[in-house]
């Protein structure tokens, strides 16, 4: 039948090439983020409790969970680690008692085999609050100095945008340049 051909021949109009993953603690800004990016998010809840949305921008997916000491299971995650291009980790800069909470689950990431070789982007969210932890003391504690792939660190603010196209920018582009077509 044609409609199996064409399918096949005629891509569809939106590939969504690269997937990344977007990770925080809870109430770090996660959903925030995924709804400056695109007006619809698409939500999947399975039976467990683990939680997944999804916005799509330009040729990237973005893919959202909350991760932190109180979930367990972490055998969901593995299926989108492995086919990640790049992850964007954001911390609540307002939030300083947990921040050790948030270093530690940025460091298990790092250490996934799964995302070996992807670049991280961590954004300092909330940076319109008055009290919180700046770009530079986040940058220098979380013991990300040394780590041997492309990092970076962007001061925030999801809700007046305040920096954000900067932080995507970056990301959008090494992934681009670095995958180029042989996706
Ligand atoms: N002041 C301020 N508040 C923000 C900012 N970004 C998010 N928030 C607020 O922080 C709260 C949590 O934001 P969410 O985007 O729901 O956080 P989340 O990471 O999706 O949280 P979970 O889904 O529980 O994991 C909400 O009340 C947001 O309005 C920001 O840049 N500045
Ligand atoms: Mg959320």
């Amino acid at each position: 039948m044609g409609t199996v051909v064409s399918s096949i021949i005629i891509k569809p109009k939106h590939i969504h090439k690269f997937l990344i993953l977007v990770l925080g603690l809870s109430s770090s800004g996660k959903s925030t983020f995924l709804s400056q990016l695109s007006s619809k998010i698409i939500v999947k809840t399975p039976v467990t409790t683990f939680q997944v949305k999804t916005a799509n921008y330009m040729n990237f997916q973005f893919k959202s969970w909350t991760i932190g000491k109180e979930i367990t299971n972490r055998n969901p995650w593995r299926q989108y680690m492995n086919n990640a291009f790049g992850v964007i980790f954001i911390i609540d800069s307002a939030n300083v008692a947990r921040f050790d909470e948030a270093k530690d689950e940025l460091q298990g990431l790092l250490r996934a085999n799964e995302l070996a070789k992807v670049p991280f982007l961590i954004l300092c969210n909330k940076q319109d609050l008055g009290w919180t932890m700046s770009e530079n003391w986040i940058s220098e504690n979380l013991g990300i100095q040394n780590i041997k792939r492309p990092w970076k660190v962007v001061g925030v603010s999801m809700l007046r945008k305040d920096s954000l196209v900067e932080g995507i920018q970056w990301m959008i582009e090494y992934v681009e340049k670095t995958n180029g077509d042989n996706v």
